[in-house]
């Protein structure tokens, strides 16, 4: 089947882009679209022009897959496709359903006219792939939207809906109805109206610069730590202010080629496709039937309980909330509204939809009022026999066919779900992560019984809550939460050796981290590890290398951010970290208690030591099968943990390290150090005595 069909409808030439599934520019489509105009020129009878898409939108922009392909040689390409438009006597008009995105709204700016339906959103992406537009969008959006307009769309890469779209210029008309009649009927109106029909590259009036760009470098400072594309995205900008036209096209391409090449745009594309593939697994196909989640339930009305009834309220499901008791109920039915109201007061959220989504969260204190819902998520203390206890009690009361999944963030969700023998196909693990109404990754955690059908009707529920579910295997700590105790546990050490907390910290802030290992340490809770400790050691935390400052912190009530002192001090109502001399003094006592020689450390050595060991760990995960890819386990740590997305994810980076690199240090690190996580993971040596990537495995069957 053609790429682009080309047809006459009355007096005007309908180009039509089939590329399914959603219409991008692969080789062969500016070639069809060049083609459909120049026979409509050819043609006398034929007066106007409307390109359009097929299938579900109108382009989805460039063909991603080709910035790591060759484009095939003499192919038309974009600029063929906008030198055809702009250089045709007959109008051109874009007619847009779904979506314009990218490449596809620029070409649509290069036609003499746009016209839209109400549910289409129009945007430039690019810089979520690490680049700015590259034909022409940053030249002539601001010359159809206007500068400020223009700027705030192509640095957020955020898209704007039919009507805002119209409102700003962007498009002319709003097509109520069917939208190819009303694009016919717009262009033989432009047609006869005689033009002249004006062009974006010809529109200047709009290029007021009231001095913006440098206000909005200060504005993204913050979220675009680390990162080029933002910043070239303001560059291109400016120079449609500052240059003619044919020069700015010039300046757009030069950031463009250089951002392209860049491995901040790698990993941005690395991370695309990561997404795409994360919902796919082996062995279960994309069409299975789900099981209808109509209702839930949720156990445990704390932090948690509250996030994850938030989720399903989101998502437009009803959920009964239980509690032990009516107080605790209330505390936790606060917590919810509370939380809601702060969205609202943000202007992220109406009254009326908060309302809306209160209405659907229930309170109940009786088990019974389970009865009849589809799933149930448990989010009670975190202990096996709690766990345990509850799931009894909901094989007491819940439907056969009700789905139970356990929140825990590391125990055995298979020895859960052994407590329910009868129920095993439908019981697995949802790990969220806190806040969980706010955190986007969600560890669905694949019990060994659990059945396909409800393993794909979770990951679906994940999505319905406009989460990124990732499918996890049982093994301790899953997939994030097992790699972090490499990570965190490299920090405690590097402290007992000399490191000081602030360094550790920096060193990770600056590679791109929101916070360093410690001040999260500190977030979280230093007392969490230090009960963990004291459980494994029957009441007593005993001193192991790693555990001794936190231990001695902990004694002290020294719990971190919530007690005002951990690894360091934070001033009454002030989050800022300041070093605690007495921190240091336990570093040097827990040297001495080792029999430690404390040294200084380079930059380079804590990153080694904090981030191998995340490569290391992820790869024996791979190997044991309990993950499904790397790429799944650069989401994990994009998404719940906050490592920078521009450097792909841990997988993906070591692979921009060198996994050769990387493997001879955690031979080094284990020589030296020993520790578990540092133990050189099979599949890391073969992949770099390989010369591979991780990307390399994944491609593998
Ligand atoms: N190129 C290649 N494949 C693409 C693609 C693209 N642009 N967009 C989507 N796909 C694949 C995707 O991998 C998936 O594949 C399938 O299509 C369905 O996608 C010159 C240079 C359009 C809003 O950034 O935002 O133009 O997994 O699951 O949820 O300046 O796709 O089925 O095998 O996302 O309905 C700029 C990216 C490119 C838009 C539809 N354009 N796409 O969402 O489907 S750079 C973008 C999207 C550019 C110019 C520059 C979404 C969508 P598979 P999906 P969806």
């Amino acid at each position: 089947m053609s790429l682009v069909n080309y047809e006459k409808r009355g007096a005007v030439g309908v180009v039509t882009v089939t590329n399914p599934p959603v219409n991008a520019m692969s080789p062969g489509v500016p070639k069809g679209i060049v083609n459909g105009v120049a026979e409509a020129n050819a043609d006398d009878d034929v007066k106007a022009i409307v390109l359009i898409g097929a299938g579900r939108g109108f382009i989805a922009g460039a063909d991603i897959r080709y910035f790591s392909l060759p484009w095939p040689e003499g192919e038309e390409n974009f600029s063929d496709v906008i030198k055809s438009f702009e250089g045709s006597a007959k109008p051109v008009v874009a007619a847009i359903h779904g979506h314009a995105l990218g490449g596809g709204l620029e070409v649509a700016m290069a036609c003499h006219y746009r016209v839209i339906v109400p549910t289409a959103q129009v945007g430039q992406p690019e810089v979520k792939l690490g680049f700015p537009p590259g034909a022409g969008g940053t030249q002539r959006l601001p010359r159809l939207a206007g500068v400020k307009a223009g700027l705030d769309m192509i640095v957020s890469g955020n898209p704007v809906r039919a009507p805002r779209a119209a409102e700003l210029g962007i498009v002319d008309k709003v097509i109520d109805g069917d939208l190819l009649e009303g694009a016919l009927a717009f262009a033989e109106e432009k047609a006869a109206s005689g033009g002249p029909h004006r062009l974006a590259r010809d529109l200047d009036a709009k290029l007021d610069d009231a001095g913006i760009f440098d206000a909005k470098r200060q504005e993204i400072k913050r979220r675009a730590r680390g990162m080029r594309a933002p910043y070239a995205c303001i560059e291109c900008v400016e120079a449609a202010v500052e240059l003619p036209f044919d020069e700015g096209i010039k300046r757009e391409r030069e950031i463009f080629e250089d951002c392209v090449k860049s491995d901040e745009s790698k990993a941005l594309r690395h991370v695309f496709f990561a997404e795409r593939a994360a919902g796919k697994i082996p062995g279960i196909a994309k069409d299975i039937a789900l099981r209808p989640v109509k209702t839930a339930g949720v156990l445990g009305a704390g932090t948690m309980g509250g996030g994850i009834a938030m989720n399903f309220a989101n998502a437009g499901i009803p959920v009964r909330i239980l509690e032990q008791n009516q107080e605790a109920l209330d505390k936790g039915m606060a917590r919810i509204e509370k939380n809601y109201a702060n969205t609202v007061s943000k202007g992220r959220l109406s009254q009326d939809d908060m309302d809306k989504r209160m209405g659907l969260i229930e309170p109940v204190l009786d088990y019974a009022a389970l009865g009849d819902v589809d799933m149930v998520i448990e989010a009670v203390f975190e202990t096996m026999d709690v766990k345990k206890n509850v799931f009894a009690k909901l094989d007491a009361v819940c439907k056969p066919d009700a789905i139970l999944t356990s929140n825990t963030s590391y125990l055995n969700v298979d020895e859960i779900a052994a407590t329910v023998p009868g129920r095993s196909g439908n019981v697995l693990g949802t790990h969220f992560f806190s806040p969980a109404n706010v955190m986007r990754l969600l560890e669905v955690v694949r019990t060994e019984n659990v059945s396909d059908q409800v393993l794909a009707t979770v990951m679906d529920v994940g999505k319905r809550m406009r989460k990124l579910p990732i499918v996890a295997g049982v093994c301790h700590g899953f997939i994030g939460n097992r790699m972090l105790e490499g990570y965190f546990g490299e920090a405690a050490l590097m402290v007992e050796e000399g490191a000081p907390p602030q360094q550790i910290d920096k060193v990770m802030y600056d590679f791109g981290m929101a916070m360093g290992p410690l001040a999260v340490s500190d977030l979280a809770g230093l007392d969490i590890g230090w009960s963990k400790r004291k459980d494994a050691g029957g009441g007593e935390a005993v001193h192991e290398r790693g555990s001794f400052v936190s231990n001695k912190l902990c004694e002290m009530g020294r719990f971190g951010q919530k007690t005002g002192r951990g690894y360091y001090i934070y001033e009454q109502g002030n989050r800022t970290p300041v070093p605690d001399p007495e921190v240091a003094q336990l570093a040097k006592d827990a040297a001495a208690h080792f029999g430690l020689e404390t040294r200084d450390f380079s930059d380079q050595e804590i990153l080694e030591r904090c981030m191998y060991p995340l490569v290391n760990i992820g790869a024996q995960i791979l190997d044991e099968g309990f993950a499904l890819r790397a790429s799944d386990i650069d989401l994990v740590y994009i998404n719940g943990y906050a490592f920078p997305v521009w450097r792909g994810g841990p997988m993906h980076w070591a692979g921009t390290v060198g996994l050769k690199t990387v493997y001879d240090a955690v031979c080094r690190y284990h020589d030296e150090l020993g520790f578990a996580h540092w133990k050189p993971s099979p599949l890391l040596k073969r992949l770099a005595d390989e010369g591979k990537a991780f990307e390399d495995y994944d491609q593998e069957d």
